[in-house]
């Protein structure tokens, strides 16, 4: 088998990622690399790390004429909020960055996995049970260049024949790494604030809708897709896909059955307000679900509870979770 290399390995998805394919296919053929050099030790030691610059072209090609590379996961990028404050970078290192991964994996002719992102839809996509196939005007710069990243993947598959994989991930909730910098970041937060300090100030209004997936069904998503029988995919890219749907509010009131005491302010940000209300309220997967199987694990109650057992170990044990 050949190795796979993951880029942005540091980051939210990449540092489970990197956990789960190792524990897949072997330490020694997964490659985890980042612009960053890892603290966690399973993921500096645990197999190859190398650092990587994804902006510079020369730089990929040199890793991946190291190692015998055979599949590609592309997780390098800036999330929404902080693509509104750094829109340059947010091009450089979304749009040039997929670019020169593109033409790497064309080089060596790798598959390769890209996540779009609910970020991909704007304000004229219709919110509720947003289909597959539908108006993509997004008003953000992270939505600009996840549309043209969906295309220039459909593109190269079907230009140079290459295989192309993605899906359109909702805003992803993990107790292992924090995301830096994204719209549904809150949906993090909440539960170190809820156990360290029974209260939590939300930037987004209380009746927020956004889609939403527990990290375990996410890791699942990417792993099953790019394992899927390519002849079964009609989309192959940008796959809509979601676990559930909910709000501020209700995430609240979940959080609450475990721990009674919780207490929640507003205080809003108009930026990732206005991106929030751009976005779907809630996503229809049946082509993933159709095309290879997609089937969610956690739902809210499911997630909460994993969450709030988990936080709560990795903090010591703080504050005491009834049930
Ligand atoms: C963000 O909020 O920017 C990301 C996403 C939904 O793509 N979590």
């Amino acid at each position: 088998m050949k190795k796979i290399l993951v880029t942005g390995a540091i980051g939210q998805i990449g540092s489970e990622l990197v956990t789960a394919l190792r524990q897949r296919y072997g330490a020694d053929k997964v490659v985890a690399t980042d612009i960053r050099m890892p603290n966690d030790k399973e993921l500096r030691d645990g197999g190859p790390f190398e650092f990587l610059d994804v902006t510079d072209s020369n730089h990929i090609t040199r890793v991946m004429s190291m190692y015998e590379i055979g599949t590609i996961y592309h997780l390098a990028a800036v999330l929404s909020a902080i693509g509104e404050s750094r829109p340059n970078i947010a091009w450089q290192i979304n749009m040039n960055g997929l670019y020169h991964v593109l033409e790497a994996a064309r080089q060596y002719k790798c598959q390769i996995f890209f996540p779009s992102s609910i970020g991909a839809f704007g304000p004229s996509t219709p919110q509720d049970s947003t289909p597959q196939d539908t108006i993509q005007r997004p008003e953000t710069i992270y939505g600009v260049t996840k549309v043209a990243g969906e295309l220039l993947c459909d593109y190269y598959y079907r230009r140079f024949n290459l295989d192309t994989r993605g899906v359109r991930f909702p805003g992803l909730i993990s107790y292992v790494a924090e995301p830096g910098g994204g719209t549904t970041d809150y949906s993090v937060s909440i539960f170190y604030e809820a156990i360290r300090h029974q209260k939590f100030t939300c930037y987004l209004r209380p009746n927020t809708f956004l889609d939403m997936m527990y990290m375990p069904d996410a890791l699942r998503a990417m792993i099953e897709l790019m394992e899927a029988d390519g002849a079964r995919l009609v989309h192959r890219n940008a796959f809509n896909v979601t676990a559930m749907s909910f709000n501020p509010e209700q995430l609240a009131a979940e959080i609450r059955k475990h721990l009674p005491g919780f207490t929640m302010e507003y205080e809003i940000d108009p930026v990732r307000q206005a991106i929030a209300d751009s976005w779907p309220n809630s996503m229809d997967d049946s082509a993933a679900r159709m095309e290879w199987g997609w089937k969610p694990q956690f739902d809210l109650s499911a997630m909460t509870a994993d969450m709030l057992k988990e936080i709560s170990r990795k903090l010591q044990g703080e504050i005491k979770i009834t049930h």
